[in-house]
């Protein structure tokens, strides 16, 4: 499961490197409302899998499996993302709507993701009892936290940009957008690759570097519309990686 991650990952960035995936801003007919749901439930139904799949995965596992305390919190970690990514992310945003098509195909991604995630963790994978202190764990850890801190606050930056019922685009101001474009992906790429090292998996990496080939050229893609939109847009700002690219 993780090789055909692995291989979805390079099937996205063959399909999306030159032409950006069609949802938000980079939408050809910005318009047309047929045969697209409002964004909040779009993107409630399309990341619930992902945090209900490896919930139910660890609530129902027969006998319960108390221990090692690294599984239970790793899958608690995975979990508490997409806890956020389904209850509170959605019912905030106020993006535009979202084609079903795609939703389709993502949450059939979010199913293969939970699964994959949640199943290693609590069924395959084995740590010892003091993998808490490990090196890796604690790097891992405090690398998901800052990668989700950046996520949450530049999601917000986004939001804040709108008043409700408005869809326009603005220039992203504050955090870490003034020296990226893709600040939110930047978060999320540090919170995956955090996860991978945390969990020093297979699964976890397929899926950080999944994540990097999804939303990498998303961030080269907004940052060239950025460019070609506004003449003021800041000069120094790079499209994912702070000063370098
Ligand atoms: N959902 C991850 N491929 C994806 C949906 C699409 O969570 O079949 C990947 C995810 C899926 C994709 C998912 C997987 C691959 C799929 C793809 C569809 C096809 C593809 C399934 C599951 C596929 C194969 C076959 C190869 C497997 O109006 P608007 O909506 O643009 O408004 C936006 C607003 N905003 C602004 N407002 C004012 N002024 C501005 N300048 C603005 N700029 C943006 O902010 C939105 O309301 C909001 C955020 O917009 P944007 O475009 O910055 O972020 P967005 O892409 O919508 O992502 C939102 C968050 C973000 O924090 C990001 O990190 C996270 O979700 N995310 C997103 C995508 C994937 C992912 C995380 C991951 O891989 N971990």
């Amino acid at each position: 499961l993780s090789s055909l991650l692995g291989a979805l990952a390079l099937l996205q960035l063959s399909l999306y490197l030159r032409v950006p995936s069609r949802y938000g801003k980079h939408e050809e007919r910005l318009c047309r409302p047929r045969g697209r749901l409002p964004a909040r439930c779009a993107w409630f139904l399309q990341e619930l899998p992902s945090f209900l799949v490896p919930a139910l995965l660890l609530a129902l596992r027969s006998p319960p499996r108390l221990e090692p305390l690294g599984c239970r919190l790793l899958c608690c970690l995975f979990c508490w993302h997409y806890f956020y990514r389904t209850f509170i992310y959605p019912f905030f945003t106020r993006g535009r709507p979202f084609p079903l098509q795609l939703l389709f195909f993502g949450t059939l991604f979010c199913i293969y993701n939970g699964f994959l995630q949640g199943y290693y963790l609590i069924y395959c994978a084995e740590y010892p009892n003091d993998w808490c202190t490990d090196i890796r764990f604690t790097s891992g850890l405090l690398l998901f936290l800052l990668g989700m801190g950046i996520n949450i606050h530049s999601d917000l930056l986004l939001r804040q940009l709108r008043k409700p019922g408005e869809v326009t685009y603005k220039i992203p101001q504050g955090g870490l957008f003034t020296y990226v474009s893709g600040a939110n992906y930047f978060g999320e790429i540090v919170e995956w690759f955090g996860f991978a090292i945390a969990t020093w998996s297979l699964p976890a990496f397929a899926f950080a570097f999944f994540t990097l080939c999804c939303i990498g050229p998303r961030a080269y893609h907004h940052h060239r519309y950025y460019l070609k939109t506004f003449t003021d847009y800041p000069k120094s700002r790079k499209a994912l990686i702070p000063f370098v690219f």
